[in-house]
């Protein structure tokens, strides 16, 4: 082992702690609670295809969707691992429509948490890596135990992010906006081990794109002239991109954190904000992102600006390598000449 395999997870959350010494270590131990569920949801994905735990329950969630068991485990064991610490004044999830109030019988605190418990769930069966995905929010209203105040700010308000990949082994990242960081779970001794300090997306990084093309048909002019470049189709482009789309969002955005790239989930003529929720999927990952180097946008606007009006709003989102980003948005501005070239000299260096 090296001594970088030696800083668990907990050591890494205390050192960071030690910067502020008005701290209270509440926020602390909000990261370790998220990191021992991750360690519960791990194992559970893990024996996934052992136990009684797949197929659908037959309910529908807010979204209407089907559920499927494991989903309802994730939300289940995350909530029980915060419900009770008194650091938080309320919780929202994806799988629930409503805020989450802590339960009478516990104190509350002063932050709030969100969270997609299980997302990419309906890759499971198909032994397809999933993810888990959350955010830190301070709490800011003045209901004495929290309201869904507290869970609607910007991203910009978050005060952490972070996912978990359940994939060949798991992996927890997340940033309190001091560098993005990177843990594998050891699972012979159950700890999360620091394996990828301060990850930057590279630039020039690996010329990626990930989308669902099926969804072609649907999309707006400008944002299948996007996808006409990146593959070359249109022309301009000598050196065409990769496609790379495994259809969970945690899986494709880790890749493309490690390797560069860009994540995309457009607007389409049936979902005029696209199918990603701002609050459970984009703003996280947005923080993830900016502070790895990368951008992280509507198409339009920066996702991290977005004021939420409701807990299950969705929004276009299209992440990753800053340089891409900035390609997407103008062609989705319709002007994708203007400034071109400076674009795209970093990506004629890349791989
Ligand atoms: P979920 O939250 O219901 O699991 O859905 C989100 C998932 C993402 O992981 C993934 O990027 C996207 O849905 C894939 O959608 P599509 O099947 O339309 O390509
Ligand atoms: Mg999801």
């Amino acid at each position: 082992m090296t001594s970088k395999s030696l800083v668990t997870i907990e050591r890494h959350i205390i050192e960071a702690e030690r910067q502020f010494p008005e701290a209270t270590g509440a926020f602390s131990n909000i990261l370790y609670d998220i990191a021992f569920a991750a360690k519960m949801i791990a194992r559970e994905v893990r024996r996934a295809g052992l136990a009684d735990v797949l197929g659908y329950t037959g309910e529908v969630n807010v979204q209407g969707e089907e559920v499927k068991k494991l989903d309802e485990y994730a939300h289940e064991v995350i909530f029980k691992a915060l419900d009770h610490t008194g650091h938080l004044c309320g919780m929202a999830s994806e799988e629930v429509a409503d805020f989450i109030p802590i339960p009478d019988r516990f104190p509350t605190g002063k932050y709030c948490v969100l969270f997609d418990p299980l997302d990419g769930s309906s890759n499971i069966e198909a032994n397809v890596s999933v993810g888990t995905i959350f955010s830190v929010h301070r709490k800011v209203s003045d209901h004495p135990r929290g309201c869904a105040q507290d869970c609607l700010q910007p991203g910009y308000s978050q005060v952490a992010a972070g996912y978990v990949v359940y994939g060949s082994s798991t992996m927890l990242v997340y940033t309190t906006g001091n560098g993005v960081h990177g843990f594998t779970l050891e699972p012979s001794i159950g700890e999360f081990l620091l394996s990828h300090p301060d990850i930057r997306i590279p630039s020039p990084g690996q010329r990626i794109f990930s989308v669902n093309e099926g969804n072609y048909m649907k999309w707006s002019s400008q944002q299948r002239g996007l996808v006409d470049y990146l593959k070359g189709l249109d022309g301009t482009n000598p050196k065409p991109f990769s496609a790379r789309y495994i259809g969970s969002l945690v899986a494709d955005f880790h890749r493309n954190l490690l390797y560069g790239g860009m994540f995309m989930y457009p607007a389409d003529d049936k979902n005029p904000n696209g199918k990603l929720r701002l609050l459970y999927e984009a703003a996280p990952l947005a923080m993830i992102a900016e502070h790895a180097g990368g951008r992280a946008s509507t198409g339009t606007s920066r996702i991290m600006d977005i004021e939420p009006r409701s807990l299950h709003e969705r929004t276009p989102l299209y992440i990753g390598s800053a340089d891409q980003v900035e390609i997407a948005e103008r062609f989705l501005a319709g002007t994708p000449g203007a400034g071109m070239e400076a674009a795209l000299e970093p990506l004629a260096a890349g791989v």
